[in-house]
């Protein structure tokens, strides 16, 4: 087994002492697993470097030095990437269902639907965060490469399967998006199964909140809430797929929208290029068409990771927040089979699955400012 990274940096915990996981992680290299520092550890090592880099705005005046390698090319396919540990179950699911069907928009729906079934995750589907009065307002869209299509629902109540709804939105209708009420008769007459998306759990939860409000409204922290499943997905043709769906940002002011169904925003697909997705507070992706943005710098060449890195540093530049508080994170594929992510904050997870593998990874960090994400989503040290 091959070490990578700085002696240096390791010297704070070796092996078999505490703390010595953290700093590393591993990853298979032209078949060879090698360890590598976790960008985590990087970033603390070189913290001072990295903060000397920081601009008063908070944004990098250039890309963190990455002493990792950047993911290599994969060979096998489907290859299928998604946000947060728990995409990996999701991930699996869809390898699955595209063993079955050899069908990359079956793969991504099922896949999908699988967290969208779990309670546990609160902020997609059933178990999702209501909005400020206590409803739980779904959004969704579902691209596919081949022929360029999209379906999109945003704010859909009752429907438990919202990505299904915007699959049926692209395949039936002569639409992209439908919102509301609108959306959720279109998806009750399409015959999709509804029923109450709001568990005992996160209604006592709402109650506490609206218990706890003050005259002035004051949503959730949205950093607290990073749960959004964005999957991507190359098949055996090398066509491209993608999909995404959240019940956004917790407390949301109802007939609130988020990045998620929104094409070029929370999610991307251009079967020439890659496809992107997104997680965080769509605020600050739907404004910059996040998803769209990243899969333009790979066609400029850049490599998935670089792409969505350079997306991020893009935001920082034109936002006012600093860039620890941007709350953003990406992952992309490219037709290569390269894949990549980055987060505006430490603390990003993504799965990647193969035909022979399945596995977390973090992503690449803008800033070292560590995000705890608490609203159902955890993260994992598996990795
Ligand atoms: C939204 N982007 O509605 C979603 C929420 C999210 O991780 O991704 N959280 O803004």
């Amino acid at each position: 087994m091959m070490l990578l990274g700085s002696p240096q940096a390791l010297k704070s915990a070796r092996p078999g002492e505490k703390g010595f996981k953290d700093q590393m992680t591993s990853r298979m290299v032209d078949g060879q697993r090698i360890r590598i520092m976790t960008r985590r550890t990087f970033l603390t090592a070189a913290g001072a470097s990295v903060t000397a880099g920081l601009t008063q705005q908070g944004f990098p005046q250039k890309a963190p030095g990455n002493p990792l390698p950047r993911p290599s090319a994969t060979q096998g396919r489907p290859l299928i990437v998604s946000t947060w540990p728990f995409g990996k179950p999701a991930n699996e699911r869809a390898r699955e269902m595209y063993a079955q069907t050899g069908n990359g928009l079956d793969a991504i729906e099922a896949g999908i639907r699988l967290t969208e079934s779990d309670i546990s995750n609160a902020s997609v589907g059933i178990g999702g965060i209501p909005n400020a009065q206590g409803v739980v307002q779904l959004d969704a869209c579902i691209m596919a490469g081949p022929g360029h299509r999209a379906g999109s629902v945003a704010g859909i109540e009752d429907i438990l399967h919202p990505i299904s709804a915007a699959r049926l939105v692209m395949e039936k209708t002569p639409h992209v998006m439908l919102v509301g009420d609108g959306a959720r008769k279109f998806a009750l007459e399409q015959g999709l199964e509804s029923g109450d998306l709001l568990t005992p759990n996160q209604k006592q939860r709402w109650m506490e909140w609206v218990a706890a409000q003050r005259r002035t409204y004051q949503p959730e922290k949205p950093e607290d809430n990073h749960d959004t499943i964005a999957m991507v997905l190359m098949d055996e043709k090398g066509d491209l797929y993608g999909g995404c769906s959240t019940s956004g940002w917790g407390y949301k002011l109802p007939g609130r929208v988020g990045d998620s169904p929104i094409i070029g925003g929370g999610l991307y697909v251009d079967n020439e290029i890659g496809a992107a997705g997104a997680t965080g507070l769509g605020e600050n992706v739907m404004r910059y068409c996040g998803s769209f943005l990243v899969v333009e710098f790979m066609r400029q060449g850049m490599h998935p990771e670089e792409a969505c890195v350079e997306t991020i540093r893009r935001i920082a530049k034109l936002d006012p927040r600093p860039i620890h508080d941007l709350a953003i994170n990406f992952l992309a594929i490219n037709k290569k089979g390269e894949y990549g992510a980055a987060g505006s904050s430490s603390g990003f997870q993504y799965a990647i699955t193969l035909p022979d593998q399945s596995r977390v990874l973090k992503s690449a960090a803008l800033s070292n400012v560590n995000e705890i994400p608490l609203g159902g989503n955890r993260l994992t040290d598996d990795i």
